[in-house]
């Protein structure tokens, strides 16, 4: 189902012509009322009267979080205070949480973006949604909650954790829709699991899964663990919140629509900030085209991805692929690029171990280490008559070794790296109490 039709099937033609338009307005906008984009168009020779739009783009140099922390908390609005209707902040993964602000307009944008991607999910009007993302500062609760209102679902909002509650509000309410974290979405399917519920006995169709990196790897897992169709949100508060893009339920792995209306989205090198050719990876960076409180020029997202079109399909604005992880936790092991969900595909392919793992860079002397750790499969476990895991279980078990052996085999031979494998009991490495997991840790710097 299309929420909105007419938009999300607007030929080429007339959508690049409509961001052209829209563009030039945000862009005069910024100019007149935000001293910050003054300033900087004054500094780079720009000027709204000369401004011919999309071609000029690249003239308007980036926006990076440093400016959102600099001009902290109110400095990038271009609206007084009393005509702001709500703020919310980043939720802070990498240093100080910024800060933004939406009109009433703003938050009609916001919930119109959100209803198009839940309807884009398979969300129905008349079904009920289960929203377990955090309500609250973070943009992702409330953001879902109005979108879904909009589209005319149930909502039930429960917010973030307490899994006992989670799972009986899925048997009590019998939502079809849940939406989390991919990495809370595995907690319910293991929990589930766990206490011998089949998935059979929930209601559950679809899951709307986001906030964080995710990969095929977890999609199988919450799709077999609670019996769903699992895709893609994704969206950061510095330009909306969820929702500036969606996968398709019936077009799942091929990529998310953006919501190019309102988002414009671009791919750039890392190291020269210059385009890159379609396809290929590189920083997002988004612009706002109709933002009031807070029009956002070229925002370096730090996310690591590509765009391509797809003529064949549903809607014909522009799709991203996976977040591969930010520009700013890509490793760089042994002059490696490396991104730890690279790991979790790998991972995907072996049945005898759990989805959870962990990537620990350090450093002996000048080299980068890596170890990868990374959980037993329960079924595993319980076959072999294993309470704990040990080094020296591992020692004793030569099924054990020899999956060491292979899983470290299959990483040099996918990714180019030797790395230290080590494999834990199942239920040891930490489990996302219904935010963010963080999967890698690089102590590099301490060591
Ligand atoms: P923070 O930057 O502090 O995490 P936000 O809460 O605004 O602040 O989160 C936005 C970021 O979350 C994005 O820039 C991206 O890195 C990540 N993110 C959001 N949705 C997804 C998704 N579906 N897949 C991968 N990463 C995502
Ligand atoms: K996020």
């Amino acid at each position: 189902m299309l929420f909105n039709p007419a938009i999300e099937r607007l030929p080429l033609p007339q959508l690049r012509a409509l961001q052209n338009a829209r563009l030039k307005e945000q862009v005069a906008y910024a100019y007149e009322r935000v001293p910050f984009y003054r300033r900087k168009f004054e500094a780079l020779g720009v000027h709204p009267a000369t401004f011919r739009g999309l071609e000029d783009l690249g003239k308007l140099g980036f926006t990076k979080k440093t400016d959102f922390r600099d001009n902290y908390p109110f400095g990038l609005f271009a609206v007084p205070e009393h005509e702001v209707a709500r703020l919310h902040c980043s939720s802070g993964t990498t240093g100080k949480a910024t800060v933004v602000g939406y009109t009433a307009h703003d938050l009609a944008i916001f919930a119109e973006v959100v209803a198009r991607s839940l309807a884009a999910a398979g969300c129905r009007p008349g079904m009920k949604l289960q929203n377990a993302y955090g309500y609250g500062l973070f943009t992702g609760g409330l953001g879902v909650h109005y979108g879904a209102e909009k589209l005319g679902l149930t909502v039930i909002p429960v917010s973030g954790g307490s899994t006992d509650r989670q799972l009986q509000l899925l048997q009590d309410f019998r939502p079809e829709i849940l939406c989390a974290t991919p990495s809370y979405a595995q907690v319910l399917a293991e929990e589930l699991k766990r206490r011998g519920i089949s998935p059979e006995a929930l209601n559950l169709k679809y899951a709307v899964l986001g906030a964080e990196p995710w990969t095929d790897a977890i999609r199988q897992q919450v799709e077999a663990g609670l019996h769903v169709k699992a895709t893609n949100i994704y969206g950061l508060s510095e330009i909306m919140g969820p929702g500036v893009s969606q996968e398709d339920v019936n077009e799942r792995g091929t990529g998310s629509y953006v919501w190019e209306d309102h988002f414009y989205p671009e791919i750039v090198d890392q190291h020269t900030g210059e385009l890159v050719p379609e396809g290929d990876l590189g920083v997002l960076v988004f612009t706002t085209l109709t933002k009031k409180a807070m029009p956002i020029l070229r925002y370096w997202t730090n996310d690591i991805t590509n765009l391509t079109y797809d003529h064949s399909v549903s809607r014909t604005h522009v799709k991203m692929g996976p977040i591969r992880g930010r520009a700013d936790d890509m490793l760089i092991i042994r002059g490696v690029n490396f991104f730890h969900t690279q790991v979790e595909d790998i991972l995907s392919g072996l049945p005898q171990v759990s989805p959870y793992y962990q990537v620990v860079a350090s450093r002996r002397g000048s080299l980068d280490e890596v170890e990868v750790r990374v959980e037993i499969a329960e079924d595993l476990m319980r076959d072999l008559g294993l309470e704990t895991v040990t080094a020296d279980t591992i020692q004793q078990h030569d099924c054990l070794r020899a999956l060491q052996g292979s899983f470290a085999k299959k990483i040099k031979d996918n990714i180019g790296l030797s790395m230290k494998v080590t494999l834990l009991g199942f239920g040891t490495l930490p489990r996302s109490e219904g935010g963010k997991l963080s999967r890698v840790r690089d102590l590099r710097a301490l060591t």
